[in-house]
């Protein structure tokens, strides 16, 4: 399997998450890439290369025109700005995030821009926790050049492909950041793989629901999103992923959650896997997209499931007996010293049970 793997990820390094009134310090920190990527290597699952990022090979990729399919303009220009708009309030900020402190909730005014940069963070976000830096558009968007190689990688006939990178993005909806993420790569993977292939599931298996992702294709009909997660009553992001959201108007049935209580394990989780993998035989996808986030581990910080090690490798099988093209894009673990053993696990998995099956014929 060809990885994509983001060489400015570690501009990205937010230093507090608000957490129960106090700063702590973040969960989504650069070597979690670092512990993936030394796995990798030490696996030799196969090639791996960073995306070409100098202004002419971007502009050439077409990766302005993904992020205007999955992010409203004025989210994107906002993003990519931000931080010189926060240096420019002051001089100090430099070595200081910027951190969102107030939102516009139910019955306020969405429609117009503050001109208040404290205001326009609020606008444009969900939650506290996702510190935004001086290199965070930098990371970001060399991420969705990742995802975007990935999906192009699928696309010339690769059987799968892997985009490794941080910021993780499926909290990340059409005009809002939160959840540790700015841009949507999965969403970017998958308007790329509809260049050839018309329908296109996502099977978000993040112990959180990828609320950024159901959002920006909750009225597609043609992009099914599948989401595995812990119960939002209970866990992050608390406001969306319940199983009674199916989507709306042209994508209604398109949409499918399931919310698992804290303290899942193993058995019961698999049994959750293979009914979203019906629903995407199902749903006759012909590509897939797999936002691949290990916090689902036992020993996971911040998280509630009791997966183990080595079930990460059946979960790899499990997803690759669908015979489908498939990209993956790192999402959550925060279990760092696991982080690269649990996620290689997976796209392990995968590759030897794909290498099984009869290679699909080339497009
Ligand atoms: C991002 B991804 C924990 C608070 C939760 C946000 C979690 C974002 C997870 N003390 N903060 O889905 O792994
Ligand atoms: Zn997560």
């Amino acid at each position: 399997m060809q990885t994509f793997h983001n060489p400015l990820h570690a501009q990205h390094a937010g230093q507090f998450e608000m957490f129960r009134g106090q700063l702590v310090p973040c969960h989504e920190v650069p070597s979690r890439v670092d512990f993936v990527l030394a796995e990798l290597q030490r696996r030799q699952l196969g090639p791996i290369a960073a995306p070409a990022l100098d202004a002419a090979a971007l502009a050439a990729s077409g990766l302005a025109e993904a992020l205007a399919a999955v992010h409203q303009p004025r989210y994107l220009s906002f993003i990519e700005s931000a931080w010189s708009q926060w240096v420019a309030l002051n001089p100090a900020h430099a070595s200081q995030d910027a951190l969102p402190s107030v939102w516009p909730v139910r019955g306020f005014r969405a429609d117009v821009e503050p001109d208040n940069f404290a205001a326009r963070m609020g606008l444009y976000s969900f939650d506290a926790g996702s510190p935004l830096t001086a290199g965070t558009w930098a990371a970001a968007q060399a991420g969705a050049a990742c995802a975007l190689a990935a999906a192009n990688a699928v696309l010339a006939g690769a059987p799968s492909a892997f985009a490794l990178t941080r910021p993780p993005g499926h909290h990340a909806g059409p005009d809002f950041f939160g959840g540790y993420c700015f841009i949507n790569n999965a969403a970017v993977a998958v308007h790329t793989l509809r260049q050839r292939f018309a329908r296109v599931a996502v099977l978000d298996v993040d112990y959180h629901h990828g609320n950024g992702t159901q959002s920006i294709f909750y009225s597609h009909p043609d992009v099914l999103t599948v989401s595995l997660h812990g119960d939002p009553r209970t866990e992050y992001p608390f406001f969306l992923g319940h199983a009674n959201e199916r989507g709306e108007g042209a994508g209604l049935g398109a949409n499918l959650n399931l919310p698992l209580p804290r303290g899942t394990g193993f058995d019961v989780w698999h049994a959750a896997l293979h009914i979203a993998c019906q629903a995407v035989a199902d749903f006759g996808a012909q590509a897939l997209v797999v936002p691949l986030g290990v916090d689902t581990f036992a020993g996971d910080p911040i998280s509630g499931f009791v997966l183990q090690s080595a079930d990460y490798l059946q979960v790899g099988q499990t997803l690759a007996s669908l015979g489908l093209p498939t990209v993956f894009t790192f999402e959550g673990g925060y279990a760092v010293a696991e982080v690269g053993v649990n996620t290689v696990n997976v796209l392990e998995g995968f590759k030897q049970a794909s290498s099984l099956q009869v290679p699909r014929q080339m497009p």
